[in-house]
């Protein structure tokens, strides 16, 4: 890792001038993606983003750092097999409410239980942008679109519970709205050793006239001040919400011994040490 103390954000833009519609919510998870990877003053060489398909899983090609566009729904095996090949790269993985929660479901609840060390940052904008406006797993009961048109008949999932019950060490929520608090939340992520999920509303102006910048303006608000993130039952009454939609540091789990680390442990380790990590864990959950 780099000595550098200091860094701007230029180091981390790729020169690729992204191809989002003007009004995207994407561009401020961008920027926000680029203040904090100037904040921690990384490399771009010593950082990999990783993303599925989606509007939102081009971010990687609009930045300098090293980047893994792999298919719909798959961000989370590659970033996996990246952090346990080469746990000296940062890993962020980016993508969008489909590729996360529909093709992708499966592997995110597994990523998350194994605790990797990852940063994952989820672009909601609770449909299918690139495909041109289908209803996804999190768009509202009712929804219209091309795929619903006479309304969605599923309930919506909800991205935070999942992550928690999934178990989840830091679990976050930001709106692309607010640049500023998603760039701190993305380094909390990243200084958190485990799974970081930041879950982030990012309107689609362009086929979502339903969730927009507009009404997320009123529907969204910051996490109690006196919310205690160790408090996983107060994180999960504040998943619950609907109104309002809470933002902020829901969950911050320490302690809980990474997938790389046990399995580093368990490969090289005699018995003994294999037995160290087994009690080091069923410390921790009884
Ligand atoms: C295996 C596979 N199935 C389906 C698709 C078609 N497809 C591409 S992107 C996408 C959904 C994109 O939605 P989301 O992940 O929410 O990203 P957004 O475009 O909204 O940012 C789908 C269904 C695909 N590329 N590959
Ligand atoms: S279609 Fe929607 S999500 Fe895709 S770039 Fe345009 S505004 Fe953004
Ligand atoms: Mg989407």
């Amino acid at each position: 890792m780099s000595d550098v103390l200091e860094h701007s954000v230029v180091e981390y833009k790729s020169g690729e001038k992204p191809t989002w519609c003007p009004g995207c919510g994407d561009f401020g998870v961008l920027n926000a993606v680029y203040n904090a990877l100037a904040a921690k003053g990384y490399n771009s060489k010593d950082v990999v983003c990783v993303s599925g398909i989606g509007c939102s899983s081009r971010l990687p090609y609009f930045m300098a750092t090293y980047g893994f566009h792999t298919i719909h729904g798959r961000a989370m095996p590659v970033a996996t097999g990246i952090r346990v090949a080469n746990p000296d790269l940062k890993v962020l993985a980016f993508g969008g409410d489909g590729d996360a929660f529909a093709i992708g479901a499966g592997h995110f609840v597994h990523a998350v239980r194994r605790n990797l060390d990852i940063t994952y940052v989820i672009m909601d904008n609770s449909i299918y942008g690139l495909t041109k406006g289908q209803t996804s797993p999190t768009s509202g009961f009712g929804f219209v679109s091309k795929s619903t048109p006479n309304g969605a008949i599923d309930r919506p999932l909800n991205p935070l519970m999942l992550a928690i019950t999934a178990g989840a060490t830091f679990v976050a929520r930001a709106y692309s709205g607010k640049p500023k608090e998603l760039a701190d939340l993305i380094v909390q992520g990243i200084d958190h050793r485990g799974f970081s999920v930041i879950h982030v509303f990012s309107p689609c102006p362009t086929f979502n006239k339903v969730n927009t910048f507009k009404s997320y303006r009123d529907e969204v608000a910051a996490v109690p001040a006196d919310h205690d993130p160790a408090n996983k039952v107060a994180a999960l009454a504040l998943a619950n919400s609907d109104e309002p939609l809470y933002t902020g540091l829901l969950l911050r789990e320490t302690g809980v011994m990474t997938f790389e680390d046990a399995l580093g442990r368990f490969h090289v380790g005699d018995e003994t040490n294999r037995r160290q990590v087994i009690d080091a864990m069923l410390r921790k959950y009884s």
